[in-house]
């Protein structure tokens, strides 16, 4: 029996009123007016198995307008997914409930992706999109052959992040993403003209996109639309013209439907619209079927892809990749014996390159880029070829100065699996990526940030490059480890770290300047520990010096100058904060003993530091900008020598 197009966008409709009711807050009017577009797509295109929510070779479909969480929260319940089930939509933004306000990828499978700050999403998906391409040039159609779609909505296209996310895809010409645009001229605070008159699909034609309009409420006509953009080699922008809370009979068309529950009488009057007159939460059998049938579409291709993957000469390395997984037994063990062997005076950002020459051998799974500083990050090893559209197979992208677009990429190719992405720029910069880094953290995402001239050390740029606060900065963000490694050992030992750790997005800040190798002895790999004593102190300890990357070459002299004055001091290197936080309270505590005073040393921000100091203790950084002048007269201008710190030691001993 065939259920008219309809009913089965009417489910989603009913389904998306009633759980935003229930919840009393929520966003109806995107999935009430994308429900038939939706229908279409999932019923008809997406390829995709709910049995198998993790079948590589699954299309992945991101919903950017993550405020609309209803509608891929009432697809998926439909198509058949284990979850969310009907109890988990009526909990529809309560504790426990894997329906969260905005989809959470760690939440329910078939959520690639979180969204909700918009723009992100549609980022991210240009990230899968790219992962596709490199995975379908290294491992042939036979194995990687799906298509990246988006539903966006006009912030979504709004969004800054947009415009790096459009240049990026049509300049790698990525063919396999479609974006559903909800052209539904509405946005929270009104019409849309209120705030833009763009001409959206002339901006994307420019930026090499093939673009189509069609109306969202006419099935035939949203075929035709994505008919077309499959047949062009283009990513394609769908526009598709629909109206906001399409079928609440007083409110649709406005944006007073876009996050406002409907309320008791305007959903009776939309039930009578629609002519649902089912209760809340119920779907008819007939449809409920039809649904389900929509889901068992992807079963028989996922049967013959899985028989392809098993009959694969490369089908072990591919399921190895997918899994994150890394090469049994990977290690930088050889790399950095060689480095003890052969002590070398390097910046950490070239000591990066050096790691990554050894890293990008051992693991085929890396894709390097840089956001147009490929030669001050360091972050281009020479086998690597660029990754273009001509050529998907090589692993290094140029980003163009798209940081925030370089780090969204990233994200959607460590979510997409099968990569490991890692990106640079200056960390100054960071703070153009950091929405993205967030959405790392929060998505456990293996993105690994490589953000060198991590100081005023970076001499005479100045301070609109000279990083103070970032540091400190992106320590708070959850779930992110911010690594920055003292020497050519420690970058080597923070850049396996980084690699080992699956669920874990990683920052290495990194020097612009040459910095002596310190660790001179074979040891396991100290930086795991997040903080470790470099030194100990031969006279009678009274000081425990604490400093990170380039400042603990200044913690040693002022130790040594101490020393000679038989003041005993530790020196600690604390190359990652929240490693050390991991570690039991005794090693903890053995390596930052609270009966001795404590120094910090770090050229940033002083703020923070209290926390391993205490407030009795000293912490010396740059709570100022930093200025224009060679790096040497940089440190001495704000006092980060050991001339200028000794004597201040010596002082608060007494
Ligand atoms: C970066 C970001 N800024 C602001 C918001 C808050 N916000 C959520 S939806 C929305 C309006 C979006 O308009 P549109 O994409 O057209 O959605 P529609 O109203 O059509 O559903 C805003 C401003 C957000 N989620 N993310
Ligand atoms: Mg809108």
């Amino acid at each position: 029996m065939t259920v008219a197009h309809n009913q089965l966008a009417n489910a989603i409709r009913a389904l998306s009123m009633d759980a935003v009711e229930a919840a009393n807050s929520g966003h109806p009017g995107m999935p009430m007016g994308m429900a038939d577009v939706a229908t279409v797509l999932f019923t008809d295109y997406l390829k995709f198995d709910p049995a198998a929510p993790h079948w590589a070779d699954r299309d992945r479909f991101v919903l950017s307008a993550g405020h609309g969480s209803m509608l891929i929260y009432s697809l998926l319940h439909l198509t058949g997914y284990a979850r969310p089930t009907l109890d988990d939509l009526r909990n529809f933004r309560q504790i426990g409930s894997p329906c969260a306000g905005h989809p959470e990828n760690f939440e329910l499978a078939g959520v690639e992706a979180t969204t909700g700050p918009l723009g992100s999403g549609f980022a991210t998906a240009v990230g899968m999109a790219i992962a596709e391409r490199h995975l379908n040039a290294t491992f042939g159609d036979e194995l990687v052959d799906h298509r990246t779609w988006v539903i966006a909505g006009d912030g979504c296209l709004m969004e800054g992040i947009n415009h790096e996310a459009v240049g990026l895809a049509g300049h790698l010409k990525l063919g396999r993403l479609i974006v559903l645009w909800d052209d539904n001229r509405i946005t929270i605070d009104g019409a849309v003209e209120l705030s833009s008159s763009e001409n959206v699909l002339g901006r994307y034609d420019a930026s090499g996109w093939h673009t189509i309009a069609c109306d969202g409420h006419d099935p035939a006509d949203v075929r035709r639309a994505i008919d077309a953009a499959l047949a062009d080699e283009r990513p394609s922008l769908i526009a598709c013209r629909t109206v906001i809370g399409k079928g609440a009979p007083s409110k649709q068309g406005t944006s007073g439907v876009h996050g406002s529950p409907l309320g008791k009488a305007e959903i009776v009057a939309t039930r009578e619209v629609l002519g649902w007159s089912h209760e809340p939460f119920v779907i008819p059998d007939d449809v409920r079927e039809a649904w389900l049938r929509a889901g068992k579409r992807g079963d028989a291709v996922r049967t013959a892809w899985e028989e392809r993957l098993a009959a694969s000469a490369q089908g072990a390395e591919f399921s190895r990749r997918m899994a994150g997984e890394l090469p049994a037994g990977f290690s930088l063990k050889t790399y950095i014996d060689g480095l003890i062997a052969n002590p070398q005076k390097v910046a950490t950002r070239k000591a990066s390159e050096l790691a990554l020459g050894a890293v990008n051998e051992l693991l085929p799974e890396t894709i390097g880029g840089s956001a147009d500083l490929t030669g001050s990050n360091n972050t281009r090893t020479k086998t690597q070829q660029p990754l273009t559209a001509d050529n998907y197979g090589g692993r290094y992208v140029y980003y163009g100065i798209r940081e925030f677009g370089m780090s969204a990429a990233m994200n959607g190719m460590a979510l997409h699996g099968g990569v490991i992405p890692y990106g640079g720029t200056f960390l100054v910069f960071s703070d153009y990526c950091r929405p993205a880094i967030r959405l790392a953290a929060l998505q456990r995402t293996r993105s690994i940030f490589v953000m060198t001239h991590d100081s005023i050390g970076l001499g005479e740029d100045g301070p609109t490059h000279q990083p103070i606060e970032h540091v400190m900065s992106l320590r708070m963000i959850p779930n992110l480890d911010v690594y920055r490694p003292a020497d050519i050992v420690e970058t080597a030992e923070c850049w396996e770290l980084a690699l080992q750790s699956g669920q874990t997005p990683s920052l290495l800040a990194l020097t612009r300047q040459n910095l002596p190798q310190l660790r001179t002895e074979a040891s396991e790999n100290l930086s795991a520990r997040g903080a470790y004593r470099l030194r100990a102190a031969t006279a009678p300890r009274k000081v425990v010096l604490i400093a990170t990357g380039s400042e603990v070459e200044i913690a040693t002299q002022v130790a040594e100058r101490l020393e000679a004055q038989g003041i005993g001091a530790d020196v600690v290197s604390m190359p990652c904060w929240s490693r050390f936080d991991a570690q039991t309270a005794e090693y903890r505590a053995e390596v930052l003993p609270k009966d001795v005073m404590r120094v910090s040393i770090e050229a940033g921000t002083t703020m923070g530091w209290e926390r391993y100091t205490g407030i009795a203790g000293l912490r010396f950084g740059v709570d100022s900008f930093g200025a224009s002048a060679p790096y040497e007269v940089l440190y001495d201008h704000f006092g980060l020598t050991a001339d200028k710190i000794v004597p201040q030691v010596v002082a608060a001993l007494d």
